[in-house]
């Protein structure tokens, strides 16, 4: 059986692909390492308990000792790494802690491959490295990098050390770059899970700019069948762009998650912008739909429905966030602004 080491598997995408590999396939023990920033939450794999294909460390990324040993202990064969600051508004804030992890942190697992003769480590980039779009075309995998954020910055490093280890060294790598992702347990500092919770609440929904900012979405579950059929299948030291090709202007999600929750549009609150806030996204996934035969399962309009419901079901799992230290940093993003 393999065993794969997952970082940052207490997170939003993390936490869903574990689920969805154990849930799925029998061929794989998971081993999680997660430093539990305020954005990993041991609750989003409360289910896995008893699993015998599944352990958890907490742990840093930046920690080499820490995951030399983890690598022996657990006869690890892989990584795929998730673990990154994830959130472009905190980044604007602060940046220090985005070059940590998701900089270092990328060279630290890549040096632990190297080491240990790892067969495969897969790096969970995303599509903002590419930039930002005018309101025609799409990122292709050969697109050039063009980060606008501190965040995106820090992950285009990222991919760029993980290129140039692939290159220097052969090591096994494969990088993903996917599109605006939304479903369960999504943190409520991100767009889809902030306005569903600010208006099951009847508070302001927030909307930066003229809310025409163009965003590509796709479901989490179907993000993560595209990285399990990278894993399997993909070719090494290539780069795979995943998207469902589902272009939305941002007022027009406000606006449907308006509706199905039957509030009011009188609650949409245009704010300040954000501070380089780029325009557009737009993916091309031929080249993983052509080569790996994946596609999308979820068509958006459900798939929000679905999102939707699981926010009115699990109350209990966002008001512990929004109650805690969340509260202080959505109170200095406004007052810095
Ligand atoms: P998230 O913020 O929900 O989760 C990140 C996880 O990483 C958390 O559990 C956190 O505790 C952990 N972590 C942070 N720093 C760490 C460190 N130094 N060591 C170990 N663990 C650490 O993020 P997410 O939305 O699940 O994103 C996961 C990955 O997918 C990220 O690399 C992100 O760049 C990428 N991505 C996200 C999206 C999206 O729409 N959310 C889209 C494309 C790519
Ligand atoms: O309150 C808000 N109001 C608003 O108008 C928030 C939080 C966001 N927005 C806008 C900004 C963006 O145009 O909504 C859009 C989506 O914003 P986020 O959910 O913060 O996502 P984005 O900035 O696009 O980045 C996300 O997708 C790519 C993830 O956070 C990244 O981790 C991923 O790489």
């Amino acid at each position: 059986m393999d065993t794969i080491l997952v970082t940052g598997g207490c997170g939003f995408i993390g936490s869903n692909f574990i689920r969805y590999v154990l849930k799925n396939t029998n061929n794989y023990r998971i081993v999680n390492v997660d430093k539990l920033t305020y954005a990993g939450n041991l609750k989003n794999l409360a289910g896995l308990k008893g699993d015998p294909r599944y352990c958890f460390y907490k742990g840093d990324i930046c920690n080499y000792e820490l995951l030399s040993f983890i690598i022996e202990k657990e006869n690890v064969t892989s990584i795929i790494n998730f673990a990154a600051e994830s959130h472009v508004d905190r980044s604007i804030l602060s940046p220090q802690e985005f070059i940590r992890t998701n900089v270092i942190g990328t060279d630290v697992l890549l040096e632990i491959t190297r080491r240990f003769g790892l067969k495969k480590f897969i790096q969970i980039s995303t599509d903002e490295v590419y930039g930002s779009l005018e309101q025609t075309g799409k990122f292709i995998e050969s697109t050039p990098l063009s980060p606008n954020s501190p965040y995106s910055a820090s992950k285009a490093s990222a991919d760029l050390l993980v290129r140039a280890y692939n290159h220097t060294y052969n090591l096994p790598t494969i990088i993903t770059r996917c599109s605006n992702n939304y479903g369960p347990y999504q943190f409520p500092e991100k767009l889809i899970p902030l306005m569903i919770i600010n208006a099951i609440n009847e508070k302001p929904l927030p909307v930066y700019g003229d809310g025409m900012n163009i965003r590509d979405w796709i479901y989490v579950e179907d993000h993560c069948a595209a990285i399990l059929a990278i894993y399997e299948e993909g070719k090494i030291g290539e780069v795979y762009n995943i998207g469902a090709e589902n272009e939305m202007p941002n007022i027009e999600i406000v606006k449907l998650i308006l509706k199905e929750l039957g509030k009011n549009e009188s609650l949409i609150t245009f704010v300040k912008d954000r501070p380089g806030h780029d325009r557009r996204y737009a993916i091309d996934a031929t080249k993983i739909k052509t080569e790996l035969g994946w596609k999308p399962r979820y068509e958006f309009k459900e798939a929000l429905k679905k999102t939707i419901n699981w926010y009115i079901e699990n109350q209990t799992w966002w008001q512990e966030i929004i109650s805690g230290e969340y509260k202080k940093y959505y109170k200095k993003w406004y007052e810095e602004r």
